[in-house]
């Protein structure tokens, strides 16, 4: 496993490629070359991919791209379609992935090879690791395929192709595309997409968590749209759909990160009348202002990574935006303005200890957080954190980097210990007595039935399940 770039193989978008060489060679082209793009399944046990699946961002702005010079077929195997055996009717296999489904991706990838395609590996996993990547497919897409987009394409049309593609300096956002829904759309399962519709406002997050591989990705960047293409792009929606109360899904990484535009953004979406869910870090959520502005511009559920209740942990994650002392604040404001929580918790680092579970349990039945989400620290390839855990992991088996796994042990308790109180702490979480407490008060809608599906899946855990 490598996870320096070896300069010789980088390369940089050189003058040759240019956007309107690009359109000509294009336009001279008899016919237009065949993608097949693959968001492929996990082989995880766990529920990562069950039940609906949010639409993939990631492989729709990819064919938003390709869609305009090739033509391009979308496969998405979580809502149920498949890879097809003869791949004859395709030029460019191009898979995207992240940890946990990398093995299904290079099991593609390998039988797309032995049919003498040409194929392309981008997302999260095949960044992080190119040089495992590329022994699974013709060429690595490091990071984001807008930035290299111009030179990758002049390659496919001219059969020219790098072993890796990596964009010297990124595009400004200002420059991204509409996402173009329609590939994803013409599956005949696309019913099992949640209606939420994926949408950017922002990339990047300078906050450098240890154990997060954004800062690896895009460094201390944080580049952000111009409000009114993302107005535009949510109008557009509006129309399409015929309704004004469209929800979306926020993909950003830390959306919130530079409140100027945060609060510019959401006063402008309060006048829309749509409704909204995101990720967010904690910085500045405490201010009561800005959790009514939160309510007041449609949102429903922020997804909130508490992370830890113990101050040691977030210190050695480096999790600075995370100030214990606001967690109760950041709380009952969001909750006044009618915003569920979906409170993300980690357990297994080296400081967690027996009391760290009860710790938990309290904040989040006090607080009442309507949809607690608990996960086994993972160290991504990639980040620092895995380089540091690295000689203590138990496995390097991917399909089993999905944060519900057991990862190592830590220093604190025994493995067994962990995985005993982990269980127990979700089962308490979701007893029909604590989902009654916790929700006491709510609006009967979705998060409701969230509760009642993990009221289910957790009477069934056992600590084995997650080694
Ligand atoms: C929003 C988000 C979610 C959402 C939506 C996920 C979804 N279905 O897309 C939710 C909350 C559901 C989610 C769930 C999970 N997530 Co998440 N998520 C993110 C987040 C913050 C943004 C992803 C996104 O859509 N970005 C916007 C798109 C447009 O950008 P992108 O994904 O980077 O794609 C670009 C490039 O990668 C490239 N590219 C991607 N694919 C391809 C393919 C080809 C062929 C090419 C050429 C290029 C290319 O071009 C794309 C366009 O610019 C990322 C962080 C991140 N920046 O990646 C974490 C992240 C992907 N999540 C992560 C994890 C761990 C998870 C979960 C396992 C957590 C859990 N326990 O539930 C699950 C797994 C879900 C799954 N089945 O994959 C990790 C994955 C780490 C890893 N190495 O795999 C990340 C990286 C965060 C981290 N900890 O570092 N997640
Ligand atoms: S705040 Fe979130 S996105 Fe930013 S570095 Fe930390 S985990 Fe990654």
């Amino acid at each position: 496993m490598q996870t320096d770039q070896p300069e010789a193989i980088l390369s940089t978008v050189s003058a040759t490629y240019s956007e309107e060489h690009l359109k000509q060679l294009a336009s001279e082209r008899k016919s237009r070359k065949k993608w097949l793009l693959v968001q492929p399944t996990s082989n995880t046990s766990m529920m990562v991919d069950s039940g609906t699946v949010s639409m993939p961002l990631n492989l729709i702005m990819v064919s938003t791209l390709a869609g305009e010079l090739f033509d391009v077929t979308f496969i998405d195997e979580r809502i149920g379609d498949s890879v097809p055996e003869d791949l004859s009717g395709y030029d460019i296999v191009a898979i995207t992935s992240r940890t946990l489904n990398a093995s299904k991706a290079y099991a593609i990838g390998d039988a797309a090879l032995a049919q003498d395609k040409t194929v392309i590996l981008g997302g999260v996993h095949p960044t992080m690791l190119h040089e495992e990547a590329r022994e699974h497919c013709t060429s690595v897409v490091y990071g984001e395929i807008e930035s290299v987009w111009t030179e990758l394409a002049t390659d496919v049309i001219l059969g020219n192709m790098k072993d890796v593609y990596r964009a010297e300096t990124l595009k400004p956002m200002t420059a991204m595309q509409r996402p173009d829904f329609t590939h994803a759309l013409d599956s005949k399962y696309s019913k099992k997409y949640s209606a939420l519709i994926p949408i950017l406002a922002t990339k990047g997050c300078p906050v450098g968590c240890n154990f997060c591989t954004t800062p690896t990705i895009y460094g201390k960047s944080h580049r952000s749209r111009e409000i009114e293409l993302v107005l535009d792009e949510m109008h557009y929606h509006q129309d399409r759909l015929g309704k004004k109360n469209v929800s979306f899904s926020f993909m950003d990484d830390n959306i919130s990160f530079k409140p100027k535009f945060f609060i510019e953004l959401l006063e402008e979406m309060a006048k829309i009348g749509a409704r909204w869910n995101a990720n967010i870090s904690m910085n500045f959520l405490h201010k009561p202002e800005i959790a009514e502005l939160a309510g007041r511009s449609g949102c429903d559920l922020m997804s909130i990574g508490f992370e830890s209740l113990n101050p040691e942990t977030l210190k050695s994650v480096h999790k600075g935006s995370n100030r214990l002392d606001n967690y109760e604040k950041v709380v009952s404001n969001l909750h006044k303005n009618g915003v569920a929580i979906q409170g993300y918790f980690m357990f297994g680092f080296d400081n967690d200890s027996e009391e760290s579970f009860q710790m938990t349990y309290d904040f989040i039945m006090k607080n009442q957080i309507e949809f607690p989400v608990f996960s086994l620290v993972t160290p991504f390839p990639g980040t620092p954190y895995f380089d540091e855990m690295k000689p203590r992991l138990r496995h390097f088996d991917w399909d089993k980097y999905d944060t519900y796994h057991y990862m190592f042990e830590p220093t604190g308790m025994s493995g067994e210990k962990l995985l005993e109180n982990f269980v127990k702490l979700q089962r308490e979480v979701y007893k029909g007595r604590a989902i009654m407490k916790r929700m006491k008060g709510k609006p009967l809608n979705w998060v409701w039935f969230v509760n009642y599906m993990m009221h289910r899946f957790t009477k069934k855990l056992k600590p084995e399940i997650y080694l």
